[in-house]
């Protein structure tokens, strides 16, 4: 890999010729680029496919090319040449194929046919789809269903992950974790306790109304850059953008529109973000501590004078409770405090507390800076808590902005995909398929991680994902994943999670989102859930990958009649040939958001849930939105002692991958090239370790129990960072994340901070 210069990475801003090379660089690499980019004009469009990528909003009115950088790879990636067809398992047992790298199991192109493995040769070897249901059925009959685990990667359709919740619980189980449980679910908690609803309150209309964003701990440049745009526009309109994260990402610094002619042949950049604070990993609940409590010190002076009051008192009367403590408790907070633990100063927090004083409408978008941490649900809390003191919330212009990862991961919950029996419409289920749910809580990832490891649960199903890669404790979970009874991957691409897999192992291959999917010689259509709220319609437009593929609702329906045979009240059949018939089932279990499902589905930009948040109607314990006292501002409560050579790990991701799906090695926005082993780490934290860029290290978690985790060959790049903190990839640094690591109400994995040090240098 070439030494990192600090001045490369931030030489250019996100987007701009660099992009418009990048696409069409990943469009030949993937062989298929005069198909592709006919495909790629039907991204995100209202009459076309929503792209795999990002959940970010799609407007009503969309650009020429509504895609992006990233959504491009990610098409690409789907619409490759290149197959992994049951002869290539001829040529590779599984044992060898251990050996690559995840990119090479990847890049090895787009699976074909349902495959079992056969112990007797190691190699995957192709089965007929009834006989894969037949057996993986046998299999669950012979189980106690609480030791079966339906896993959801956020990816699958509205119209699936339906399907498979309700065939999970006519089975017996409410074990349905998903993607969310390592991601978003701290927002789902918290922003339920806060405000009643579990998701974002802001949708596309207002960014047009807004006088002040703040961005917590999301790196829009890679990540939605779609978003970039609507970021853009605000900025245009001079509204400042106040951004908190460790790392100056060069998406949240400047933007060259790649689609605007005029843009791309002139110099200048849009200035992204007006304030940007470097905020210690972990120091957000402190940052908007000082926030907080030089606002409520600038409202007790204007009281203290008889000016206008910077607080919304006539708000905070009407529509909270908890306003006294909390605001005792920000004032009772020592600046001292604050000031370590963010690593930002008074001055820079009480300037943007003026800033946030003089907006009259707010909104805060945030990412996974925020809610993979200990305290992450606290981190939401806090944030609320900012956001109700001048009554941002329920207006026009303003509210929090969760940003969702993948494409659907918030409507899966929302179609009952979760392990908490009081979050589905049990009853109501109940009633409309004549069956008995089952009503004690089910797994969550680390619950289920923590059953693989000690033997409770036996058999692993992924709608999507690559548990083995995503999840924490990699070393615990990978001996303790080859003792499963059965792995079912139904997937569209080869990974890790098919080579570590169970006695009984099957890869079911399905249609990608972006093909054509018929079914009875008519073309069919799903739909997902944005970020903000909003039902897309999607209908595929390239050509399927191969004819022996089956739509991800014809897989779901293929196991569920096989193991419940005629003992249902559902015709998977009938559903899976049409696809209306399971929206028409999901209007009828969801009346309020999915009345008139089908006739609504090509609603252009999507139609709104209804959220109650939005008109100041609060479902909480309290009725009202309710403020929270922190409980505490530091982020390793359980860690007792430490040293000055604790470092905080952040687990990152790069430009050129979507979770565990390597494109390349390369980080081209962060200037890193070639190798994803590295440590980002700042020249200070490196001189006073007596170490020098690219010596390679072993880095240690600080122990949280017996266990000793480690990764070694870890080259340290210098990286502009706050002390004290280091940056390393996801998912390379995943064995050295704890299981029991995790927020404790969300069961997030604190994958944004884990309490590491360098052990030796090697
Ligand atoms: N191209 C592409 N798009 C994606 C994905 C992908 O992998 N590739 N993944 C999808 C998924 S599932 C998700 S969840 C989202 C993830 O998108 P993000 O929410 O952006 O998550 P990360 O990339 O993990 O990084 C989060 C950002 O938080 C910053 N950060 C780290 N620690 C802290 C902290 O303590 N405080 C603050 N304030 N900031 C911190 C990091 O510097 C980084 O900029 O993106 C989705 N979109
Ligand atoms: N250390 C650390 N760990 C993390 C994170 C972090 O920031 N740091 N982030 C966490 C987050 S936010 C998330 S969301 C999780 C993600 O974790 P997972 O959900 O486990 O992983 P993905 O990488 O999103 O899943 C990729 C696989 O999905 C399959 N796939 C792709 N498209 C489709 C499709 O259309 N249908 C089906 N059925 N399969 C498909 C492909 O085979 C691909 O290999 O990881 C979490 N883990
Ligand atoms: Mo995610």
């Amino acid at each position: 890999m070439t030494a990192h210069k600090k001045s490369d990475a931030y030489q250019h801003a996100s987007g701009g010729w660099g992009s418009v090379k990048a696409v069409a660089s990943v469009l030949v690499k993937e062989e298929a680029p005069v198909a592709t980019s006919r495909v790629l004009v039907h991204q995100n469009k209202p009459d076309g496919f929503m792209c795999v990528s990002c959940s970010w909003a799609k407007p009503a009115h969309p650009h020429p090319f509504e895609f992006c950088e990233s959504g491009a790879k990610a098409t690409a990636w789907d619409t490759t040449s290149r197959r992994v067809d049951p002869e290539f398992f001829q040529q590779h047992t599984v044992s060898e194929l251990e050996h690559w790298h995840d990119h090479d199991l990847e890049n090895a192109g787009r699976l074909v046919a349902p495959l079992r493995y056969d112990a007797i040769t190691d190699r995957y070897v192709e089965v007929k789809w009834e006989h894969a249901f037949a057996e993986i059925a046998r299999e669950l009959n012979a189980l106690d269903p609480d030791a079966a685990v339906f896993y959801t990667s956020g990816r699958a359709s509205l119209e699936t992950a339906y399907m498979y919740q309700l065939f999970a619980r006519m089975y017996g189980t409410n074990n349905l974790p998903d993607s969310s449980n390592m991601c978003h679910e701290s927002t789902s908690v918290g922003l339920k306790e806060a405000i009643g609803v579990g998701v974002g309150t802001i949708t596309l209309e207002d960014f047009k109304h807004t006088d002040l964003m703040f961005f917590f701990g999301h790196n829009v440049g890679t990540n939605s850059p779609r978003m970039l745009h609507d970021l853009q526009e605000a900025r245009q309109r001079g509204v400042p953008i106040i951004t908190f994260n460790p790392i100056r990402e060069p998406g949240l610094v400047s933007f060259v529109n790649p689609q605007s002619p005029a843009q791309m042949l002139s110099p200048g950049a849009t200035q992204i973000s007006t304030q940007y604070l470097q905020v210690k990993a972990g120091g957000d609940s402190a940052a908007i501590a000082g926030v907080c409590k030089a606002l409520i010190a600038l409202d007790d002076r204007a009281r203290a004078d008889r000016a206008a009051r910077v607080l919304d008192t006539e708000f905070i009367a009407q529509h909270t409770v908890g306003f006294e403590a909390f605001a005792a408790a920000m004032r009772d907070m020592k600046w001292q405090d604050i000031e370590r633990v963010s690593g930002l100063a008074r001055d820079a927090l009480t300037e943007v507390a003026r800033e946030y004083a003089k907006a009259k409408a707010v909104i805060a978008h945030y990412g996974m800076g925020l809610t993979q941490h200990r305290l992450g649900v606290q981190n939401v809390r806090m944030l609320v808590n900012l956001l109700l003191l001048r009554g941002n919330i329920g207006k026009p212009g303003a509210g929090p902005s969760p940003i969702r990862g993948h494409s659907n991961v918030q409507g899966q919950r929302t179609v009952g995909i979760t392990e908490k029996p009081k979050l589905a419409p049990l009853d109501k289920l109940a009633e409309q398929f004549r069956f008995e749910p089952p009503r004690h809580e089910g797994m969550a990832t680390v619950d289920a991680c923590r059953g693989v490891i000690d033997g409770r649960v036996r058999a692993v199903l992924q709608l999507g994902g690559n548990l083995v890669r995503s999840v924490p404790d990699r070393d615990a979970i990978e001996p303790a994943w080859r003792k499963l009874r059965l792995t079912v991957g139904i997937a569209t691409k080869l990974n890790r999670s098919h080579l570590v897999h169970g006695q009984v192992s099957y890869i079911l291959p399905c249609l990608s989102r972006i093909e054509i999917d018929e079914r009875g010689g008519v073309p069919q259509a799903v739909s997902m859930e944005d970020s903000t709220g909003c039902m897309h319609g999607s209908r595929g437009v390239a050509q399927p990958a191969s004819d022996r593929l089956l739509s991800e609702p014809a897989i779901v329906a293929g196991i569920a009649e096989a193991t419940l045979g005629a003992h249902t009240a559902v015709d998977w059949q009938a559903w899976s040939n049409d696809y209306a018939r399971i929206r028409d089932a999901i209007a009828q279990t969801y009346p309020d958001i999915f009345h008139d499902f089908n006739q609504r589905l090509w609603t252009p930009g999507g139609f709104h849930r209804p959220l109650p948040a939005c008109e100041r109607k609060w479902q909480t314990q309290s009725g009202k939105a309710e403020f929270m006292v922190p409980e505490s501002l530091d982020e390793d409560p359980d860690l007792a002692e430490r040293s000055a050579d604790d470092l905080r790990l952040f687990t990152l991701r790069s430009d050129s991958q979507f979770n565990t799906t390597i494109y390349s090695h390369d980080d081209r926005f962060r200037g890193i090239r070639g190798s994803r082993m590295v440590l980002l780490m700042n020249e200070r934290d490196i001189a006073r370790r007596g170490l020098a860029a690219g010596e390679q290290v072993v880095l240690e978690t600080r122990s949280v129990d017996a266990r000793t985790r480690r990764v070694a060959g870890l080259k340290i790049v210098p990286f502009d960072l706050p002390d004290g903190c280091v940056g390393g990839y996801y998912p390379e640094c995943n064995p050295l994340l704890p299981l029991a690591h995790h927020a404790k109400e969300s069961k997030v994995p604190a994958a944004k901070s884990i309490p590491v040090r360098i052990v030796a240098v090697r």
